[in-house]
């Protein structure tokens, strides 16, 4: 949460940063952040965000300036797009594979393998069944850290089970043609179990401390948010798992009684994208209410905030019942977006393809379609910018290859991969 550290920015400084770029001044004392931000507030005055359009919850104000509706950027970066591959149905994932050929989940429960020419295989056999209702289906897949020596891949996918489904995580050895998975385990399972089609997250990303950190969403049924408040459930959680499945002993709230050990971080809607940036943070950006889709730094044993915490409104329009945007012991989102990007798939530029954009952070957007460039620094995002608006297809993941080069799929029934390099 905010502390209030330095107090002493003139007032209308303040006033002259919240203005340009944050509508509305802070609803709580957050006056510290601003003060923080001194220097940029005193070139704010040409600040323009991206998003121009009215929010959707006209009487909530950010808690800090800066925190939506950041300073458009340009970068200026002249980048060809080149469509790999056409035809694949509702991809969900892309994962380049050290060789330049690329893993790609389609939702309806298939994993093909593309070659980095743009020729799709046959299905990889030996996945488990998938329920590909509603948002269900396959959903990511992530190489193990030590895929060079045991081709080693995991995925996620809504597993059928009695009384309905839920986000199960499975491991298998690609073989050595890789036209099937051998060795397939399922090594965890969202608990509980839930008869819906909505909400299932997630995304797979291994940490440089070996462990698998997955994304989970809360199921989406009123009924169902206050699974996202509660360690007896997976559900609107950020887990932290070994390799195996289970949970590591210092994981934050073992030992805590009735609290499930592979608990990371709670108080999640539905995080369909995660990403850790070069220094090793993990950053988890999720589908949030109307007006309240986030991007969080994930930090150990945080609690944030959904349902009792949130920034938006209804997708009826009503308000966020029992709901404030700020409380203490709750963290607040680094930035928000209000309207939403409706987030997927999200990778930290680390290439040299791209020097512009080295540590910005790109995140899929759907209901926008396009690309979301996002320039941090310290941990506050500075700068943003849509690219890929012209073609107009939900983005549904972005990864980074071993080429430097991005890769991205869309998500249509007839969809693509793309390959955006240097334009030649
Ligand atoms: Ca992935
Ligand atoms: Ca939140």
């Amino acid at each position: 949460m905010l502390t209030a550290r330095v107090t002493s920015i003139p007032a209308i400084v303040l006033t002259a940063a919240l203005a340009a770029c944050s509508g509305a001044p802070p609803a709580d004392s957050s006056t510290a952040q601003a003060a923080e931000s001194g220097a940029a507030a005193a070139t704010s005055a040409q600040c323009k965000p991206v998003e121009t359009r009215p929010p959707n919850a006209s009487n909530q104000s950010p808690a800090r300036p800066g925190q939506t509706r950041a300073c458009a950027v340009t970068s200026n970066v002249a980048f060809d797009v080149s469509v790999v591959a056409k035809g694949l149905v509702n991809p969900w994932a892309v994962e380049p594979l050290p060789g330049g050929d690329l893993l790609v989940t389609e939702k309806s429960g298939r994993l093909r393998l593309v070659s980095a020419s743009g020729t799709i295989g046959q299905p990889i056999a030996g996945l488990p069944r998938v329920d590909a209702r509603g948002q269900g289906g396959l959903l990511d897949v992530a190489l193990s850290p030590t895929f060079d020596t045991d081709r080693t891949i995991y995925w996620s996918f809504t597993e059928p089970r009695q009384g309905g489904n839920g986000t199960s995580i499975a491991r298998g050895v690609l073989s050595a043609d890789r036209t099937r998975l051998e060795q397939v385990q399922v090594i965890f399972r969202v608990l509980p179990t839930y008869d819906g089609t909505m909400h299932y997250g997630s995304r797979l990303a291994f940490g440089t401390d070996g462990m698998l950190y997955a994304t989970f969403g809360e199921r989406s049924d009123s009924q169902m948010r206050r699974y996202s408040q509660q360690f007896d459930s997976h559900l609107g959680k950020i887990v932290r798992i070994r390799p195996d499945g289970t949970g590591p002993p210092d994981n934050p709230f073992v030992g805590q009684a009735g609290a499930l050990p592979e608990i990371w971080t709670l108080g999640h809607r539905n995080v369909q994208a995660a990403a850790f940036d070069p220094q090793g943070k993990l950053w988890g950006i999720e589908h949030g209410a109307r007006g309240g889709d986030e991007l969080n730094l994930v930090e150990k044993g945080k609690n944030f905030g959904w349902p009792i915490v949130a920034y938006g409104i209804e997708y009826s329009g009503r308000p966020l019942s029992g709901a404030v945007t700020a409380r203490s012991g709750y963290e607040q989102p680094v930035y928000y977006w209000d309207p939403v990007i409706a987030p997927s798939g999200a990778t930290f530029y680390t290439g040299d393809a791209f020097p512009a954009w080295r540590n910005n952070l790109f995140i899929g957007s759907l209901g926008q379609q396009r690309l979301v460039r996002l320039v941090l620094e310290n941990d506050r995002v500075t700068g943003e910018e849509h690219l890929l608006i012209d073609r107009s297809q939900r983005v549904r993941d972005v990864r980074q290859g071993p080429d430097g080069l991005l890769y991205i799929v869309t998500d249509q029934q007839d969809g693509e991969l793309w390959r955006i390099s240097p334009r030649r």
